[in-house]
């Protein structure tokens, strides 16, 4: 087997440089279609949006030119797009007072990462399997045909209950918005969720039982003026470059940054303290901090005696998937006094043994947030992709309210959202099994009723599957049908293995997406959608700042958007929708979801986007959330102790590594958008495994040498990078490449308690030669690709 990661020619310049090289000749290749004059001397190396600004006057009234927002991550950056009607020729900064998060910068995902959009294999028309089971295209009247007979097939032998429908946060708001409303009022179920579940789900549940809203509280600016910034479990260089730019200024005027990770990551360079932890404990360290703070009067007594208090759960529904998650919360302690009971097992010496975090480094880590005036605590994947995930969040949420870190400038919780749209389209519009939009629970009697009457139909008060359990109740005969729409299931959920055994069996499987994915491999009909560029509507983006995206292409082929498919369906399916716009569902939304009551789309245009909870036509949106009190009942935070957990499946004398996943800076997930960039490809072309030089010594691997790792689900065999980036217990693999799918290795069995998110970040495996080289794989250079 051979790499071909560096396939660069000799004359081309290594790293970011030739990067940057290449994609300038590809934009003035662009620019010189459709602009005489093109100055190309007045380009820098690094600078291309200068390129969009050379395009000749004449020609740029010939273009098409919309600010919109990036729909790679959630940071939501924010830039003016040029398209000749064909293609993306450039991206550039808009108005900086229209790009409230990012002001000028963006990184190269943002920039160049549009190829996809015009790439060969587009879906351009609906497919259906012909009588050799083949895919054959097909009329958008005959899609739909066979989409309605399956569904009701199912629905007549089986009951609704037995469709579920996966809804895409890479899709818009009000898209989102008619995918919740499609299961409930059109199919008649409740087991409809998204990619939240494999995300940030536990971060949703752990901030909304300890504080009320399961969102991030700071604005990005809080970034910038913090005092210090705790990070964990956040390869932020890579996953969220605009943010990173933003916390490395602070930084660098004099803001303490503490990096607990894993892994040395990029951004720990930065940092005042790094501290290498071991995989799945976290909830262990930072109980350490909590009780270094506690035992030596170091918290915040004035917000603890005014802002805090004990948290009362909620009688469960009855149901059994919701049972079983709120078992463990039942037997949950509250209050301060709780908590601080609770720490007391975590002594400097147990800390040291689970974690490996030295008892110095938890005291000055402690005493540096004490001491600070605002704190920020920022956390991705690492803290959230855990069978006790949630535990982990609200062990955060403890340290921040009894540091009284919350509801002023500069101090804050703030989870790094995943998807462009997640947190809107993920959450808010609320295409969950427990939630109508805006975060109302589906088993209250009145708000239930609000929904039947508002969508004219009736809806079960028992909550449904979230998709890593659809994916386990499939198994059961208990769903039969799936409609799945922009989410690559087959290589993202836990445990492929099964999801595509699962997916094989379906007795119907609808897949909605720009491109044959590897789960529309297994689809009986593929309708073809558009992407974020050729439709107008919102996204939502880690701060809660509501967003315009704006068409700026015709739709490619015969595709269309999300929101006109679903509705074309739900009208064959016996309904009467008859939106003309986006902005009409819009108007539907501000009705029934009280935190975007005022946000229509005239306002977020007019006011170059909105923060939730926005009540009314008159409220200016929220930048900081808990200035005065929080959403619980008494407005008080809830602590909740946390004792020790660990993950579902630690290593032992089999299986004798801990496998850690994640991203890089020129991938982005299933590599179904930067798959199709030459550019991105250049730069990482594979995934490839992270292992320690010791535990290469040990198992004989060396730096390009293929190596299979295996766990007690599967194996993969990727390229080795030999990096003390890594500790010795831990390898780290990205989730970018299907030939290498790392989820083949994950489990799909042991989910978080109450948010149902897998286990992504700890796996027990075993590694070993494996036969063929590949090149020897350097770092790409974050620091000058991330962000200009
Ligand atoms: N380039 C790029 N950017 C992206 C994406 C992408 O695919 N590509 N995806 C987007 C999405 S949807 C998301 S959700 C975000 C994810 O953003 P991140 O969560 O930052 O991304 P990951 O690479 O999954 O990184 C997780 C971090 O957790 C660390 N970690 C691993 N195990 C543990 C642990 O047990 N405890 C702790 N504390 N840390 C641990 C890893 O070393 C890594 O630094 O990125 C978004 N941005
Ligand atoms: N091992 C491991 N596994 C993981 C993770 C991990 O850290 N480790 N991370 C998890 C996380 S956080 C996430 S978010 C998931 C991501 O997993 P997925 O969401 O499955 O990954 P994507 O590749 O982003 O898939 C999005 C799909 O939407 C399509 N698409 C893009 N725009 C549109 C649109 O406007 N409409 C429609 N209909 N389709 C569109 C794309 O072509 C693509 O097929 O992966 C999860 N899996
Ligand atoms: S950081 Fe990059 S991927 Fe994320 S929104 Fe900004 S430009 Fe897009
Ligand atoms: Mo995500």
């Amino acid at each position: 087997m051979s790499n071909n990661r560096q396939n660069a020619t000799d004359d081309q310049l290594d790293g970011v440089a030739g990067y940057m090289q290449q994609a300038k000749q590809q934009a003035l290749k662009n620019v010189e279609q459709v602009a005489e004059g093109v100055a190309a001397d007045t380009l820098s190396e690094g600078k291309l949006f200068e390129i969009a600004t050379s395009i000749g006057d004449k020609r740029l009234e010939e273009l098409t030119v919309e600010d919109t927002t990036c729909g790679y991550c959630a940071v939501g950056c924010r830039f003016d797009l040029y398209s000749d009607g064909e293609e993306i020729l450039a991206a550039r900064p808009t108005a900086e007072e229209d790009a409230p998060v990012n002001g000028i910068s963006t990184c190269v995902k943002g920039k160049f990462g549009y190829n996809f959009v015009n790439s060969d294999d587009r879906l351009t028309s609906p497919l259906v399997r012909d009588e050799n089971g083949e895919f054959r295209e097909a009329t958008w009247d005959e899609a739909y045909s066979r989409v309605v007979e399956g569904f009701d097939r199912i629905r007549d032998d089986h009951g609704a209950e037995s469709l579920s429908l996966i809804a895409s946060s890479k899709a818009t708001n009000e898209e989102n918005y008619l995918m919740g409303k499609f299961a409930r009022q059109v199919l008649g179920t409740n087991s409809v969720d998204n990619c939240n579940r494999l995300c940030h789900s536990s971060t949703v549940a752990g901030l909304a039982q300890s504080y009320g809203y399961g969102a991030a509280s700071v604005s990005t600016e809080d970034l910038e003026i913090a005092d210090c910034i705790l990070l964990t479990g956040s390869n932020t260089t890579e996953a969220h470059p605009v943010l990173a730019t933003r916390i490395k200024q602070n930084v660098r005027d004099g803001a303490d940054l503490l990096v607990f990770d894993p892994r040395e990551v990029q951004i720990a360079e930065y940092a005042t303290q790094y501290s290498r932890i071991k995989p799945g404990y976290d909830a262990v360290w930072i109980n350490g901090l909590i009780r270094h703070i506690i035992n030596n009067d170091l918290y915040d007594k004035e917000f603890v005696e005014n802002r805090v208090t004990g948290y009362e759960p909620e009688e469960a529904p009855d149901h059994e998937a919701a049972d079983d998650r709120e078992e463990r919360v039942d037997k949950r302690e509250t209050g301060f006094e709780a908590v601080k009971e609770s720490v007391q097992e975590f002594t400097p010496e147990v800390v040291e043994e689970v974690t490996g975090v030295p008892h110095e480094e938890v005291v000055s880590a402690a005493e540096t947030i004490a001491a600070a005036d605002a704190c920020v605590f920022g956390w991705t994947l690492g803290l959230t992709e855990h069978s006790h995930g949630t535990e982990n969040v609200l062990a955060m949420a403890n340290l921040a309210a009894i540091t009284g870190n919350l509801g002023k400038p500069g101090a804050g919780v703030s989870p790094f959202r995943g998807q462009n749209n997640v947190q809107g389209g993920g959450g808010d519009m609320g295409p969950l099994p427990d939630n109508f939009p805006g975060y109302q629970d589906i088993a209250d009697d009145e708000l239930r009723a609000k929904f039947e009457d508002a969508w004219d139909c009736e809806i079960s008060p028992e909550y449904g599957y979230y998709t890593t359990q659809m994916f386990l109740a499939a198994d059961r005969g208990d769903i039969r049908g799936m409609y799945i729409i922009g989410e690559n299931a087959a290589l993202s959920e836990p445990g492929v293995n099964h999801a595509e055994q699962v997916l094989s069996d379906l007795d119907f499987l609808v897949v909605q997406d720009l491109f044959v994915n590897e789960t529309a491999q297994y689809a009986d009909v593929v309708l073809p959608a558009c992407s974020f560029v050729e439709k107008t509507g919102t996204f939502t983006n880690t701060d809660r700042t509501v967003q315009m995206v704006k068409q700026v292409m015709e739709p490619k082929g015969d595709s269309r958007p999300d929101w006109e498919i679903l509705q074309d369906l739900a009208n064959r399916m016996g309904r009467e929708w008859d939106y003309e716009s986006s902005a009409e569902i819009m108007e539907e939304v501000n009705s029934v979801t009280p935190i975007y009551g005022g946000m229509t789309h005239e306002r977020i245009e007019a006011e170059g986007g909105l923060q939730w909870p926005c009540w009314d036509e008159d409220h200016p949106g929220t930048k900081r959330l808990y200035e005065e009190q929080f959403n619980t009942d008494n407005g008080k935070a809830n602590l909740q102790a946390v004792g020790y957990s660990e993950p579902a499946e630690t290593p032992d004398s089999e299986y004798p590594l801990s496998l850690t996943t994640g991203r890089v800076l020129y991938q982005y997930h299933t590599g179904t958008m930067t798959h199709r960039s030459d550019g991105m490809m250049q730069y990482t072309p594979s995934d490839f495994v992270e292992v320690h030089p010791e535990t290469a010594g040990e198992f004989d691997i060396e730096s390009g040498e293929m190596v299979t790792i295996e766990s007690r689900r599967g194996e993969i065999v990727v390229p080795a990078q030999v990096t003390d980036r890594v500790g010795p217990d831990t390898v780290f693999v990205p989730i970018h490449f299907a030939e290498s799918a790392v989820n083949r290795l994950t489990d799909e069995e042991h989910l978080d308690p109450a948010a149902a998110t897998p286990e992504y970040k700890v796996s027990a495996v075993r590694i070993s030669p494996a036969d063929g080289t590949a090149e020897p794989i350097e770092a790409a250079d974050i620091e000058a690709a991330g962000d200009d």
